[in-house]
């Protein structure tokens, strides 16, 4: 599986061009992308970057790759990230790495986001990995109820549950907020969800990635698979 996430992650680097301002994903395939890129950029590809979390951050300074933020550029021309389920749409569920926040802010300030995935991610429908949605911990119960209503509104219900870390304490986003995940199934009607989340005071954000990416890298057995 690493193998497969090491070539979707290299096939996403042809399309990385000299002064380029990128968008560095979080994740285990996200990370197989800023290490080639720090090969590239130790042999004279000019880039800057934004990193979608603080372990991105750390792994693309100790690659030697210059970052940037968002208050000192105005656009990104590319970023290239992972997710943990996308649909035919190119639809995305993204969050299981905790990182969707930034993840959400740095794609929607791109021209382009490029998905890399093994080809597991690949869904008819999204639900069956927990949508993971991140919360302020003041209200949590009411904004919970809001979310079961929110649910009921477009059609799924499920369980939902406080994110722990390794730890056995809740788990804490780089924004300091936490995470609900919620077992929903089948996500029929994304859009709609997506934006009945986005109404609710205590969220956060969500995972639901809603016409952002541009174009999937998907490798499997087979190859590789592009879909635009
Ligand atoms: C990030 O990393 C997240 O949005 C997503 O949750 C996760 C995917 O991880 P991996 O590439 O390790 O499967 O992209």
């Amino acid at each position: 599986m690493d193998g497969l996430k090491r070539q979707a992650a290299a096939q996403a680097l042809e399309h990385v061009q000299d002064g380029m301002k990128l968008g560095l994903g979080t994740g285990s395939t996200a990370r197989h992308f800023v290490d080639l890129l720090g090969q590239r950029v130790a042999g004279g590809l000019r880039v800057v970057g934004v990193p979608t979390s603080e372990a991105t951050r750390a792994q693309a300074e100790a690659c030697n790759i210059p970052l940037t933020t968002l208050d000192e550029v105005d656009r990104l021309d590319l970023t290239v990230d992972g997710a943990d389920e996308l649909d035919g749409a190119l639809n995305l569920i993204k969050g299981g790495g905790g990182a969707l926040l930034r993840e959400k802010i740095v794609a929607a300030a791109s021209d382009r986001m490029i998905v890399i995935a093994d080809d597991t991610k690949w869904v008819d429908v999204l639900g069956r990995f927990p949508l993971p949605v991140e919360v302020i911990p003041f209200g949590l119960a009411a904004t919970q109820r809001a979310m079961a209503t929110a649910f009921a509104q477009s059609g799924v219900s499920g369980q939902m549950g406080l994110r722990k870390g390794k730890d056995g304490h809740f788990f804490v986003t780089d924004g300091g907020h936490w995470i609900v995940d919620a077992h929903l199934g089948r996500i029929t009607d994304a859009p709609r969800l997506a934006g009945l989340l986005s109404l609710i005071p205590g969220v956060v954000e969500h995972g639901l990635f809603i016409g952002l990416a541009s174009t999937a890298v998907l490798a499997g057995a087979q190859g590789i698979r592009v879909v635009e």
